[in-house]
């Protein structure tokens, strides 16, 4: 067996993965972080549980931590009051990104994580099958239900020789995203394997995890070996060892083998992490600002390489230069080295331990500005300046290129050794002590951002429908639901919803309310991938809040796909594409009696004026369910 078989096979519940289509798999882990998590609990909240019932509950606080107006920090306190109730371990604001503080302190080879949070695959480099969804899903993993996957491909990424000085896992996982793209690669899992393993530590193999959801596959994932026992064991976790590798023979549906010695150091140009060139190719660019960190490189190992590279020097004077670390462990580590006052000396901006510039949240470019970044996604606009050209590098690029102040790549520096210890200090995670038994009575803190949660309604027949936007390919779900300034609105669906679509088409919303009030049920009409990136549910519970209550797409990305079918929304997929351009905004659609169609075998047959255009919603009999009684919430 490979080491998905061997994890998923000890985790099934429902389905025969030689038989079905769909896996039910037991969920050990959960997390949450702030920005998903308010809605995760509100719907944990109303399935009437008494505490949590897996075996380890996380919620962390991470994204909204900037807190101008009261929203943020009301979430932040009706958080650690859900947590402290439930069972629940709370990490507080300024611990960290959840994804490392979930490597370091928990994370445990061999069990499952559910996240929402679509970087929870950051775990597949110790070894865990870690799944990003939607908030709900956690929800319902964290009552003790099973979640579900399409019964996967597994695909053998074999890595040989070492990596050459200067170059670095996000170089690998540029090289496999030129490979496969951001779309295509649904149901996929990728399992890293061959002699190259051996040689990267385990947070050179959590950056490639975590970047593997930008391919879009259900998750990507390392061995468990000598290298993660020893992570393991410097954090003071020898116990949570477990060694996990692939048989010998084991079998993959496909493999992709990659000579880490021939690699050269890459980029993700604008507007996709799939868009990939070399830094040569690039060379002499002028560079406006340089962004160091994320959940996808801001380990000890990244900074201090960064710290190393800007030793006696000095950042050029006209580069903008932030480093955001991604736990309190990590910046302990560089004070007590050296590392933080190297950083300040060479002109960095020291920012907070969270997402931050990531998820825009601040830090936005100058208009037209050149932004060299560590993180995973460069969508246009996602850093809050739609001119911006934002362009995703390895650690050593980003450090190389703030000292010229044009595009270089790095000579390297000397490797950062794997720490024999890391200085463990818990003491921001709260309520370890009544983690999964939780605190019966207390109260919850509601402050005023913290809305209800929409119900759907049932799937009725006879309603008529309207095209009531058309959008293109690679659609994310940065443009469906704004992040950014609009982060703070995501307890209060009401006021979210405002924001659906700004950055296509801001007049959505007022015309989907039109449309609502008019007795209209409201279409999306998409190209290739759509609903790209991240897990956030708002992406479907806010337009499901407009009345939204089908999808027709070329083809659909699977969080987003699985979030449309727990609010209720039909996630329909032409089967001739070119029937996309025979549909127009403000069309009139019919779609017949869909609730049988629904109920069958998911073929609908679209009216649009005289045009017959045939569209399909594959789905599971629990798929089925859903869509036809209005969502998950609406059938508990
Ligand atoms: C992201 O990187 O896009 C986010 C913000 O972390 C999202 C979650 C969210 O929208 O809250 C993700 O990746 O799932
Ligand atoms: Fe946070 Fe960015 Fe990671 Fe999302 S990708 S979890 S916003 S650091």
């Amino acid at each position: 067996m490979n080491v998905v078989e061997k994890i998923l096979g000890a985790h099934l519940v429902e389905g025969d993965p030689a038989k079905d289509s769909e896996l039910g798999i037991r969920i050990d882990q959960t997390l949450t972080q702030d920005a998903t998590g308010t809605m995760a609990y509100l719907q944990f909240e109303s399935m009437g549980v008494s505490r949590v019932k897996n075996q380890l509950a996380v919620s962390y606080v991470d994204h909204n931590t900037v807190q101008i107006g009261y929203e943020n920090a009301d979430d932040h306190d009706f958080l650690a009051s859900v947590a402290r109730k439930y069972g629940i371990i709370y990490s507080k604001a300024g611990n960290g990104i959840c994804h490392q503080l979930h490597l370091e302190r928990f994370g445990k080879p061999g069990t499952t994580l559910l996240g929402s949070d679509s970087h929870t695959p950051t775990g597949g480099g110790i070894g865990q099958i870690a799944i990003g969804a939607g908030g709900i899903d956690i929800a319902v993993a964290m009552a003790g239900g099973a979640f579900h996957i399409p019964t996967p491909k597994v695909r053998a990424i074999r890595l040989k020789g070492r990596l050459r000085r200067g170059l670095s896992a996000k170089d690998v996982i540029l090289k496999v995203l030129e490979k496969f793209g951001t779309k295509g690669n649904v149901g996929w899992i990728f399992e890293y394997t061959g002699p190259g393993v051996a040689t990267l530590d385990v947070p050179s193999r959590a950056t490639i995890t975590n970047m593997g959801a930008e391919l879009g596959v259900t998750t990507s994932i390392f061995p468990s070996d000598d290298v993660t026992r020893q992570f393991l064991t410097a954090q003071g976790r020898g116990k949570d060892f477990v060694r996990i590798e692939p048989d010998a023979g084991a079998k993959y549906d496909d493999e992709f083998t990659i000579d880490l010695g021939k690699l050269e150091p890459l980029a993700a140009a604008p507007h996709s992490p799939g868009n990939i060139e070399t830094v040569a190719s690039l060379k002499g660019m002028r560079v406006n600002q340089v962004m160091i960190g994320s959940c996808t490189n801001s380990s000890y190992r990244d900074i201090r390489t960064v710290a190393q590279i800007f030793k006696g020097r000095h950042v050029a004077e006209d580069v903008e230069v932030g480093i955001a670390c991604g736990s309190r462990q990590v910046v302990n580590m560089l004070a007590a080295d050296g590392s933080l006052a190297i950083l300040i000396k060479a002109g960095c901006r020291i920012l907070e331990n969270a997402c931050g510039f990531c998820i825009g949240a601040h830090m936005s470019p100058a208009t037209n500005a050149v932004s060299l970044r560590t993180n995973n996604r460069n969508f246009e606009g996602r850093s809050g300046t739609k001119s911006a050209k934002v362009y995703l590098v390895s650690p050593e690029t980003a450090a190389a290129s703030a000292l010229a102040g044009t595009v270089v790549a790095s000579k390297g520096t000397t490797p950062v050794a794997a720490p024999k210890r890391f200085p463990v200090d818990d003491s921001m995670f709260l309520y370890r002590e009544t983690a999964g038994k939780g605190v019966k009575g207390a109260a919850i803190v509601r402050g005023p951002n913290i809305a209800p949660v929409p119900k759907g309604v049932p799937l009725e027949n006879g309603r008529k429908y309207v095209a009531a936007i058309k959008v293109g390919d690679k659609i994310t779900t940065d443009h469906i639901m704004p992040a950014g300034a609009r982060l703070k609105f995501r307890s209060n669906v009401p006021e979210y919803s405002k924001y659906v679509f700004e950055p296509c088409d801001a007049a959505f919303h007022d015309r989907c309310i039109a449309n609502k009030d008019a007795g209209l049920a409201n279409v999306i009409i998409a190209g290739e991938s759509y609903g790209q990136g991240s897990s956030r549910e708002h992406a479907a519970l806010c337009p499901m809040y407009l009345g939204v209550k089908a999808v027709i797409a070329k083809s659909i990305e699977r969080i987003h796909r699985a979030n449309l079918i727990n609010f209720g929304i039909i996630p329909l997929e032409f089967e001739d594409g070119a029937d996309y351009d025979a549909i127009a905004e403000g069309d009139s659609l019919e779609f017949g009696d869909i609730r049988a169609a629904i109920s069958g075998d998911g073929r609908v047959s679209v009216k649009c004026g005289k045009r017959e255009i045939k569209a399909v919603a594959r789905l599971s009999e629990r798929e089925k369910r859903l869509v036809l009684c209005g969502g998950l919430l609406a059938s508990l």
